[in-house]
């Protein structure tokens, strides 16, 4: 059950200029194990690098990098032209980005689905070894994230916008700048005891029918608040103090389109004006669609709606124009990095928490293994250490913890669970790993469906439905399932095909105990249902996230000398005659704390 928040003591106070609080060095050089990847691959703290010496060590630059996370949601990797030159969506920051950064091809998120994706990726750990079973499930507050892990070396961990939090929602982060857009509680609970009931709050048909132009959205209200908050973050961090006075950030910048609905301001709307929206490029009829799928487009209210071209194109221009709004944010927070003269110590990471069909194969939105709904973007920039590169191998958001670790020179505790690996031989041009897992017991299917990515091949397993084993090399679209072939059509494969599958089969069997874990799944839905139906009635307390401002102690107020707080809010500082003095004036100067 996770805490009442309500009940928890205010996180304490780290000293600024940190860091000299850490027993820097406890955890440096330890090799870890990493249960739970399975099959052949590299091992993670192989001592590749040298993090006791930092990964600046020889760059004549002793400052700490921050870190800048950027992270969309629902954003499709085949979609996006730094995967596909011939892609109509206009993404102009992310290209740039792309073409600064080691750019990940085959990255996969770890769930197919908003929660247990990113509980995974903050935690280095499938969602089975943590719970995170659907959007309703709330992980343990003693799990180490990696807000934890660079807190603990005196990083300002900040959070802006949505990460899912059911129960804790700071599960490290030291700062959350806004509430989640999602609730934070347990309403959206999947039900297996009753597979054949449509929940009130999945998916429908709405977000197609209704694609089209908006003035103001939800989401865009969220947007909006998370880039002022995140931007002003930037600013307010430059004028704390001198820059080695400062200790560093990681500021996660979490956006919530382009998730459907497919609504979108007339301005990026237009920017596809007279652009004719391809369509998707796989049909399949309902009738022919594996299990998993029809059970999905039942799920999701799209079985008895057929929708035209015409509806299909809106759908699709709304979401290129939600990309565009996406890149258009990045270019901002970039543009912010720089003015703030930030950008050359600040590693960007980008990614997403899972992908959107788009109309593919006939379906939409998520919960699937094919690639437009589990393939995420990655993108690792940092040109001072990392040489901009693609990296062709099977690499996993999981692998996202191990790899902040490197980048501030630990390795994630000795003797503790981690699935991820890190992506530092990667990033180094170096041999790194080759396999994604996945994990999804989310809404739509009726037990654990899992995905094994391995060099070309994608096996994908669930005791209800069968296995599934595509070559993505000489299959890109996914067209044949040769698990089907072999095992229910009796046809002779190629006998590399029939050993592969026979090792992907053998390695689902020695991974996954899918009683065990059916079970468990069970009884936390059981669990969260119960409660949650107690928790309605009476006085509702909202476990949802109230982020601090205090209006009384900004702009100007009668407690605070006037010229000081302009001058200290002033970025860069200048001296009385409004030239550059080269260093800022800090926040202790002035009387922003009552005198
Ligand atoms: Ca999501």
């Amino acid at each position: 059950m996770p805490p009442d928040l309500n009940s928890l003591p205010a996180s304490p106070a780290i000293v600024p200029g940190g860091g000299g609080h850490v027993e820097n060095g406890t955890l440096n050089g330890n090799n870890i194990t990493n249960g739970g990847r399975g099959g052949p691959r590299t091992s993670n703290g192989n001592g590749s690098s040298s993090p006791a010496q930092g990964l600046g060590a020889g760059t004549g630059n002793n400052k700490r990098p921050n870190i800048l996370y950027i992270m969309a949601d629902q954003l499709a990797a085949p979609l996006l032209k730094m995967y596909n030159p011939s892609s109509q969506i206009k993404t102009p920051n992310l290209d740039k980005l792309a073409s600064k950064s080691v750019q990940f091809d085959s990255a996969y998120c770890p769930s197919p689905l908003c929660a247990p994706s990113r509980m995974s990726m903050i935690t280095g750990l499938l969602p089975m070894k943590i719970g995170a079973f659907d959007n309703a499930a709330a992980i343990s507050s003693d799990i180490p994230t990696y807000a934890h892990y660079l807190r603990r070396e005196g990083y300002h961990t900040v959070l802006a916008g949505k990460m899912h939090f059911v129960g804790d929602q700071l599960h490290g982060y030291e700062t959350r700048l806004t509430s989640d857009i999602y609730p934070g509680d347990f309403g959206w609970v999947v039900n297996w005891d009753e597979p054949d009931t449509r929940l009130e709050w999945y998916h429908n048909a709405s977000s197609i029918l209704q694609a089209g132009t908006c003035v103001r959205s939800n989401q865009l209200d969220y947007d909006e608040e998370v880039m002022y908050r995140s931007t002003q973050f930037l600013y307010d961090h430059v004028r704390e103090g001198p820059e080695d006075e400062r200790r560093p950030f990681c500021l996660t910048v979490s956006l919530t389109h382009p998730h459907d609905p497919y609504t979108i301001e007339e301005k990026y709307w237009d920017l596809y004006e007279g652009v004719d929206i391809e369509l998707p490029k796989v049909r399949i009829r309902k009738e022919d669609q594996d299990p998993h799928s029809k059970r999905l487009l039942k799920v999701c209210d799209l079985w008895d709606n057929e929708f035209s071209d015409e509806q299909i194109r809106r759908a699709r221009r709304a979401y290129y124009g939600a990309v565009s709004y996406v890149d258009d944010c990045i270019g901002k927070l970039l543009d912010t990095l720089r003015r703030c003269r930030l950008d050359e110590n600040t590693i960007v990471v980008f990614s997403g928490d899972h992908g959107d069909m788009l109309g593919e194969r006939g379906l939409w939105y998520k919960m699937n293994y094919f690639e437009s709904s589990v393939r995420v973007p990655l993108l690792v920039s940092y040109p001072r250490w990392f040489e901009p590169r693609r990296v062709k191998e099977n690499v996993s958001t999981l692998d996202i913890l191990p790899t902040m670790c490197d980048f501030v020179g630990v390795k994630p505790f000795p003797g503790l669970p981690m699935d991820g690996i890190s992506l530092l031989p990667h990033l180094e041009g170096r041999q790194g790993h080759d396999t994604a897992i996945a994990e999804y017991t989310g809404e739509g299917t009726i037990s654990p469906l899992m995905m094994i990515k391995r060099g070309r091949w994608k096996y994908i397993t669930c005791p209800a439905d069968g296995s599934q084993l595509y070559d993505l090399e000489s299959d890109p679209l996914e067209l044949n399932d040769l698990a089907k072939r072999l095992v229910d059509d009796g046809e002779a494969v190629d006998d590399e095909v029939q050993t592969v599958f026979e090792a992907f089969e053998e390695e689902a069997r020695a991974t996954w105990d899918f009683e065990r874990i059916t079970k468990e799944v069970l009884i936390s839905q059981r669990k969260r249902r119960l409660v949650w139906s107690a928790l309605k009635k009476g006085r509702f307390t909202s476990w949802d996230y109230n982020p601090i401002d205090d209006g009384r102690e900004k702009y100007i107020r009668s407690h605070i000398p006037l010229d000081d707080l302009e001058r200290r809010a002033r970025y860069p500082a200048v001296d009385t005659y409004g030239r550059e003095t080269g260093s800022v004036i800090t926040v202790d100067q002035a009387g922003s704390h009552g005198e």
